[in-house]
C-alpha cells in the first residue's frame, strides 16, 4: 500500500476560503410544483450552513402566464401565481435562485428582433424584479444571481440566432436597470468552448453598441460558461477532470484580452463530470461521484482561484434533477411511475449529496496542506481550514478512471493547533460507509423494499460518523494520526477546541412537518424540517436529535439512529400511527444540549 506524509500547519494561512461550490441546478422549472421536488428542495436546504445555497433552474419564466394587456402601452400583464409558488418553496427553505431569465410567458415572445418585442421583454424583466423585491425584500433578491438564457449556443435551447441573443441581453440589462436595484447579472452560460455565440457575446460587451439605449453596452457582472468532464454517451466514458479547468482558462483568456472585461469574475455553472444528466451511469450512485466532485472543486481552488485572485464566485454541479441511482441527482427516487402519479415515492441521499455536507463543514480561513501535490495530476487531495475554535481537513482519493480502486495510508501531522484539548470527529464516504446503493443491491434491487429492507437501506443513506474522540495536542500544538483512505473515498476530520467556556446553544426553531405517503407497505413518511440556531451556531452543532412521543407530556424518545447534521429528517412510521408529538434539539460538539424547539403535532 502506498503511504503519504501530509502536514497541516495552522500557522501557514492561505487566505479566505469562499464556499463557491454551494450550488446545484435542474430543468424544467415546472418540477418546482411537484411533491417530489418539494421534498428534494427541503433536503437541499437542510445542509449545515447553507451547504447548498443556489439552485439554477431552466425555464423559470415558463411558470408565468399572460392574462391580458397592461394599460395603454399594450404590453402583456402577467399571472405570476406558479412562479410565486416555485420561488416561495426555494426561499422558505433558505435557498436562492440562480435566476436564468429564460422561458416564454404564455408563448408571447416569437422573436427578439423588433424594438417593440425587446421593450416588452425589458418590461417583463422589470416587473419580475419589482414583484420579487416586494415579495421577499430587496436584500433577499440582491443576494440572488441573475443570468441570461441557458446555453444560447445550443439550438434546442435558443432557436433564434446570435444577433437576437445580443438584443435579448440588452433588453434584460435595461429591465434590470429600470428596476432600480443593482442586481448581479451575467452570462452567456454557453455550452461549447469558445463558440461563436460566446465570442460574439464577449465582443458585444467589449465594443458593441447597445441595441436599446445606443452607446456602449452595459457590462455583465460575471462571465459564465459550461465545461464538463466528457461528452454525453451511453457508456461510462472516463471524464477528464483537469481538462475542465484547461478549457475554462481558454474562455478566461479570451475575454480578459478585452480591456473592458479584464476584471470580470468567471463562473462555470454546469461543471459536471459527464454531459447527459438523464442517461444511466451507475457511478453516479457510488462514492466515485462524491470523490470526483471534491476533486474538481479542489482543482478549481488551486488551478483557477489562485490565479484569478479568488474571483470565482460560483461553481455549480447541475445535479438537482430527480431520477434514479444512475441519473445525475442528489437523491435516488424509488417508486414506479404509477405510484409516483399518486404522489407515492421515496428519496434516498446519495454519496454525492453527503459530500456537499462534508464540504459545508470546512471553515472560512484556508491553511496550507503539504505533501499532496497538484490536484490536476494526483488522485489524492485535500483542503484544510482553521481558526482558533476549529480545524477542518477534507481529504479525497479519486481517480478519473471509473474502475480504479486502491488504498493509501495517510500519515497526518498537524502543527500549531490553537487549542489545549479538542474533539476529533471523523466522517467518511466510501464503499463501506454512507453508501445505500450497495445495501439496496445486496437486497436484490427491490423496486418496493419491505419495511425491514427499508430500515437497512435508510440506515446506510446518511453521512457516517466514523469516530468521535477527545484528544490533547503534544508540544507546540502538534498532533499526528494515521489511517487508510480507500479510492474512491472522502474523509472529513473536524477538530473542535474544547478550551474556554461552553456557551449554551439556543437550539433549533421553526419545526415543520410535511406528510408523504411513501411506497413502503404499512408505512407513511413524515418529513420534519427546522432551522438550526441563529447565525453561525450551526458550526457548534455536532448533531440534531429528533424526539417523538404519543403525548405532549412525553415521554419523548429519540427516533434518529445516526447523528444527523442536516436540518431535515424523514420519520418512516407505521401508517396511521399519527398524530405524534415531535421536538428537535441540538447536541453541541462539546456535549452541550440545547433546549428543544416548540413541539409540532403531526
Ligand atoms: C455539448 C452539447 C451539445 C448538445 O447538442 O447539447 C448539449 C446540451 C450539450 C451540452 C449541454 C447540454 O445541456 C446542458 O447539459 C445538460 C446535461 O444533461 O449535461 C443539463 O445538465 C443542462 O441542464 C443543460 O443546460
Amino acid at each position: 500500500m502506498t503511504e503519504k506524509e501530509i502536514r497541516i500547519d495552522l500557522s501557514e494561512s492561505e487566505g479566505k476560503l469562499d464556499h463557491f461550490w454551494e450550488s446545484t441546478g435542474f430543468t424544467p422549472a415546472s418540477w418546482l410544483l411537484e411533491k417530489e421536488m418539494e421534498q428534494a428542495i427541503i433536503y437541499l436546504g437542510s445542509l449545515p450552513g447553507g451547504g447548498i445555497s443556489f439552485v439554477r433552474i431552466h425555464y423559470l419564466l415558463d411558470l408565468v402566464d399572460v392574462k391580458g394587456e397592461d394599460g395603454d402601452e399594450g404590453f402583456p400583464s402577467y399571472d405570476w401565481g406558479k412562479l410565486d409558488q416555485g420561488l416561495d418553496l426555494l426561499v422558505d427553505n433558505g435557498l436562492r435562485p440562480f435566476f436564468e431569465l429564460m422561458g416564454n410567458p404564455g408563448d408571447f415572445f416569437q422573436d427578439f428582433q423588433g424594438e417593440r418585442n425587446l421593450l416588452a421583454w425589458k418590461e417583463l424583466v422589470r416587473k419580475l424584479v419589482n414583484r420579487y423585491a416586494r415579495r421577499y425584500g430587496e436584500d433577499e433578491i440582491l443576494s440572488w444571481y441573475f443570468e441570461t438564457w441557458n446555453e444560447p449556443d445550443i439550438e434546442h435551447f435558443w432557436p433564434y440566432g446570435i444577433e437576437e441573443f445580443l438584443n435579448y441581453y440588452d433588453a434584460c440589462v435595461l429591465g434590470l436597470e429600470e428596476s432600480g436595484l443593482d442586481l448581479r447579472f451575467g452570462g452567456p452560460g454557453t455550452a461549447l468552448t469558445l463558440s461563436d455565440t460566446f465570442k460574439s457575446f464577449i465582443d458585444h460587451c467589449a465594443q458593441g453598441t447597445d441595441r436599446l439605449k445606443g452607446g456602449p453596452v452595459s457590462l455583465p457582472d460575471f462571465i459564465s460558461v459550461h465545461e464538463k468532464g466528457v461528452k454525453s454517451h451511453p457508456e461510462d466514458l472516463k471524464p477528464d477532470t483537469s481538462g475542465i479547468c484547461e478549457r475554462e482558462k481558454d474562455a478566461l483568456d479570451y475575454y480578459k484580452r478585452h480591456s473592458r472585461l479584464t476584471d470580470l469574475p468567471f463562473i462555470n455553472d454546469e461543471c459536471d463530470p459527464q454531459t447527459g444528466w438523464g442517461r444511466i451511469h451507475t457511478w453516479r450512485a457510488l462514492p466515485y461521484y462524491a470523490g470526483i466532485v471534491a476533486k474538481v472543486i479542489n482543482q478549481h481552488l488551486r488551478g483557477i482561484m489562485e490565479e484569478e485572485n479568488g474571483q470565482y464566485p460560483v461553481l455549480s454541479n447541475d445535479n438537482g434533477f430527480l431520477g434514479s441511482w444512475g441519473n445525475r441527482t442528489h437523491f435516488t427516487r424509488l417508486g414506479a411511475e404509477e405510484e409516483r402519479e399518486k404522489g407515492r415515492f421515496e428519496l434516498l441521499k446519495k454519496p454525492v449529496h453527503n459530500v456537499m455536507t462534508l464540504l459545508s463543514l470546512l471553515g472560512e480561513e484556508r491553511v496550507k496542506v503539504s505533501g499532496l501535490g497538484d490536484p490536476c495530476e494526483r488522485d489524492l487531495g485535500g483542503i484544510a481550514t482553521g481558526d482558533d475554535k476549529r480545524v477542518a481537513l477534507l481529504l479525497y482519493n479519486s481517480s478519473d478512471k471509473i474502475n480504479c480502486s486502491g488504498k493509501t495510508k495517510l500519515n497526518l501531522s498537524f502543527e500549531d493547533l490553537p487549542f489545549e484539548r479538542f474533539q476529533l470527529d471523523s466522517y467518511g464516504i466510501g464503499e463501506d460507509c454512507s453508501f445505500p446503493f450497495r445495501i439496496w443491491e445486496e437486497l436484490g434491487a427491490p423496486e418496493r423494499p419491505s419495511p425491514s429492507q427499508w430500515e437497512r437501506i435508510r440506515s446506510a443513506e446518511g453521512l457516517t460518523l466514523l469516530s468521535s474522540t477527545e484528544k490533547v495536542p503534544g508540544e507546540k500544538g502538534s498532533f499526528s494520526l494515521s489511517f487508510v483512505l480507500p479510492r474512491p473515498g472522502v474523509r472529513l476530520l473536524l477538530l473542535s477546541g474544547l478550551d474556554g467556556d461552553r456557551e449554551p446553544l439556543a437550539g433549533p426553531h421553526k419545526l415543520e412537518a410535511h406528510h408523504y405517503p411513501g411506497i413502503i407497505e404499512d408505512r407513511e413518511d413524515l418529513l420534519l424540517s427546522w432551522t438550526g440556531g441563529e447565525g453561525k451556531e450551526w458550526r457548534r452543532v455536532g448533531s440534531y436529535e429528533v424526539l417523538a412521543s404519543s403525548s405532549s407530556q412525553g415521554p419523548y424518545k429519540r427516533i434518529n439512529e445516526k447523528p444527523l447534521l442536516s436540518t431535515a429528517y424523514v420519520h418512516s412510521r407505521p401508517a396511521g400511527s399519527g398524530p405524534l408529538h415531535y421536538k428537535v434539539r441540538a447536541l453541541g460538539r462539546h456535549g452541550e444540549k440545547s433546549p428543544s424547539c416548540e413541539e409540532v403535532e403531526a
